[in-house]
């Protein structure tokens, strides 16, 4: 079970459609395979999606920081010594995706050696979870396709609409709009990914207040200590932290201080041993969780759906597990299933996906 290799392949993938929010776009699945080989044949996947604007990391970033800091550094540990693995991982600050895709791999890796599943092995709570999709910015009509595309094709019914536009009825009248075409039939939520002041934010929660939304998301930026508590104090529905608590201890400062009352669970940037610590926080203190996606492919969004069915408390909201439908191919032998609005993940060893080699070579950037 000793690691021997570990690789960080760059791919690309177009979207057919991008997917626009306030922090910025994506148009191609620019992402970064690493591969991680035991010494006895096994080889654990995962995918990592730099988000520069968020986390600052880039495609070529993370390959570099992977291949000259992180794997050499890793060589020789097992697969049973995560704790051992963090703390080397831990040496280097930031790099969340890069560090996260490791310790996916390691996860997967495990599995294959023990043929057992990663959610068997976390906590094997359910094998299938409801599912989420996040509609990005269009014109309102456009976003009412989409949600109806959605909902014929999949069986979606809960929906995460990205705003933080300014002025803030561009986004108010997109909410409406869905709200009076589908009524009760789709449970929505609003995620600003920062771009509105606090005052703004509040200016348009209150303009969407008879809308029924469940959640609202990372509205205004963190760094406004401030006037973040204010809003969430004014705000009669939960407040989820995404950008704002990316570590357990960014949870815990973010929720003790009045600053958020949910928590977004995302393994892209956690992997799996620190998206446990972040449940077994928010278990511990009480708080409801949203399985969030990075805007991952299909290898990340099955990692994702393994995770959150593992345990209650992350499978009881739909998981963010559809956005990979938007691009234009993947890297898996099969591809994912999104049926009547759940994804039933898969029992086999590990992530209990496969890698398509020749899609790989298709896409890889390195060759
Ligand atoms: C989200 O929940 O914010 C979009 C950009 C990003 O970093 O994550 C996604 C979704
Ligand atoms: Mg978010």
């Amino acid at each position: 079970m000793k690691i021997t290799k570990v690789e960080a392949i760059p791919f690309a993938i177009p979207y057919q459609k991008p997917l626009r929010f306030a922090s910025g776009e994506v148009h191609a699945a620019e992402h970064v395979l690493v591969r991680v080989h035991t010494s006895d044949g096994v080889v654990g996947v995962a995918e990592a999606t730099p988000r520069p604007f968020t986390y600052g990391e880039t495609q070529p970033g993370i390959v570099a920081v992977i291949e000259q800091i992180l794997a050499p550094q890793l060589l020789g540990l097992t697969l049973l010594q995560r704790e051992a693995v963090w703390s080397r991982l831990h040496r280097t600050v930031g790099n969340p995706a890069a560090k996260s895709a490791i310790d996916i791999a390691l996860w997967d890796a495990l599995g294959r050696t023990l043929d057992q599943s990663v959610n068997g092995l976390l906590g094997g709570f359910t094998d299938r979870m409801r599912v989420c999709h996040m509609v990005g910015f269009e014109e309102p009509a456009r976003m009412v396709a989409e949600v109806e595309r959605m909902i014929d094709a999949h069986g979606i019914r809960t929906f995460k609409v990205k705003v933080g536009r300014k002025p803030v009825t561009l986004d108010t009248a997109a909410v409406r709009a869905l709200r009076n075409r589908f009524g009760d039939e789709i449970e929505l939520y609003v995620d600003g990914n920062r771009g509105w002041s606090a005052s703004e934010a509040l200016k348009a929660m209150r303009e969407m207040a008879d809308l029924g939304l469940t959640f609202a998301e990372e509205l205004c930026p963190a760094d406004d200590v401030i006037s973040r508590r204010w809003l969430v104090s004014k705000l009669d529905i939960p407040f989820i932290a995404d950008e704002s608590a990316t570590t357990p201890s960014e949870v815990t400062r973010e929720v003790l201080s009045g600053a958020a009352t949910t928590v977004s669970i995302k393994c892209a940037r956690t992997g799996i041993t620190q998206s446990q610590r972040v449940h077994d926080l928010a278990e511990g203190l009480g708080l409801e969780v949203v399985m969030g996606n990075q805007v991952d492919g299909q290898l990340g969004t099955a990692c994702t759906a393994a995770f959150g069915a593992a345990f209650r408390l992350t499978s009881e909201r739909p998981g963010e597990l559809s956005n990979f439908l938007d691009m234009s191919d993947d890297l898996l032998t099969q591809p994912l299933v999104i049926d009547d609005g759940e994804f039933v993940i898969g029992l086999g060893p590990g992530i209990a996906v496969e890698i398509d080699e020749e899609k790989l070579t298709r896409y890889r950037l390195d060759r």
